[in-house]
């Protein structure tokens, strides 16, 4: 790509929604109260992020539920589908900025899994050998959490794991929908207790919320519609140098335009309706197909920007109170 068609295709995203992204249903209130009354229970927490958006996908509501004298360890997934150095950068910023234990992890492809398996075998002591270690998994919706439990149970020779034995799974947000334990190991004795994925209430702005629309933490096209999610997308693909959508699509050369990206789209997928085409394209996207991406910035911007966030939202209460 010549520098004047990555400057021109860097240019500012102009369809941020106008509406307030902000999606936390009933089930999740529930998850909440039910998460908190199994607390006392667990020996680790277990933290997952999606490693797209490795800053925002960190869920500062569970900051408020885990108790400050909990151990914790976050696991990064879907390591498979993010830039491998910006995934560096995030564990050492967790490990030595936010002092947490970390993993990255492709819970669906089973790779770095057994890093994470030898710091449960090794670190993890269960209060009473006889009841075994409690663990739970918890984060926003659709990051891989039931993933995690069925691929440790797959890794366990001496559990018998099938279908129906094992968590539920799927591609899009609130599969979970019950607080649940899993076997998970056997020596020594281990489970993990799935919990359904939650959002934050108030999504910190429509940048973040435009952010888990497009990995599919918020479901498509509650509030936000998909288009514009794929306008999203689009725009970070180009913003990050991630072109591989145009040998993907048929197409000629980088665009920036949605039309002529959803016509390449068609030409791979053939004739569907509109909006078929458009679940096709965020199924692609959200596959790894049209490449790897890391769509936060470096932490230390991202912190930077979440800062100002939470500062501008200091003021405006302030303003409301006077
Ligand atoms: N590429 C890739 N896909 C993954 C990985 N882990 C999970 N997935 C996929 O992500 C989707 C969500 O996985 P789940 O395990 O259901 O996610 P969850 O966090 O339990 O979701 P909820 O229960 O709905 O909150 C599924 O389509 C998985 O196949 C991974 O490491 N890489
Ligand atoms: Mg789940």
């Amino acid at each position: 790509m010549s520098k004047a068609t990555r400057n021109l295709l860097k240019s500012d995203f102009a369809y941020y929604p106008t509406q307030k992204i902000n999606w936390f249903p009933g089930h999740m209130r529930k998850a909440k109260r039910q998460i908190l009354s199994q607390m006392r229970k667990v020996d680790l927490f277990v933290e997952v992020r999606d490693l797209r958006v490795p800053f925002t996908s960190h869920n500062i509501l569970l900051d408020e539920l885990i108790p400050k004298d909990k151990k914790r360890v976050v696991v990064y997934n879907k390591a498979d589908l993010a830039n491998p150095k910006m995934t560096q950068k995030y564990l050492k910023y967790t490990r030595e900025v936010e002092k947490y234990d970390c993993f990255e992890m492709s819970a669906k492809k089973h790779i770095h899994v057994d890093k994470f398996i030898s710091h449960i075998k090794h670190k993890v002591n269960p209060r009473f050998s006889t009841i075994g270690n409690w663990m739970m998994i918890g984060g926003n919706p659709n990051v891989g959490k039931s993933t995690i439990i069925n691929t440790l149970r797959v890794k366990e020779d001496n559990i018998e794991h099938n279908r129906k034995s094992g968590a539920r799974v799927g591609a899009v947000p609130c599969i979970t929908r019950s607080v649940t334990g899993f076997k998970v190991m056997t020596n020594p004795l281990t489970y993990l207790i799935d919990t359904p994925g939650i959002t934050q209430p108030k999504i910190l702005n429509n940048e973040d919320g435009l952010r888990l629309c497009a990995v599919g933490s918020i479901r498509d096209g509650i509030i936000i519609e998909h288009e514009t999610t794929i306008r999203y997308i689009l725009y970070q693909l180009n913003n990050k140098g991630v072109t591989k959508y145009v040998s993907f699509y048929n197409l000629k050369e980088p665009t920036d335009d949605f039309e002529t990206f959803a016509r390449g789209a068609r030409s791979l997928h053939g004739r569907m309706s509109h909006h078929n085409l458009e679940i096709s394209i965020l199924k692609d996207f959200r596959e790894g197909k049209l490449g790897r991406i890391t769509i936060d910035e470096d932490p230390e911007t991202e912190a930077e920007r979440r800062r100002q966030i939470l500062e501008e939202i200091r003021l405006q209460e302030l303003e409301k109170q006077d």
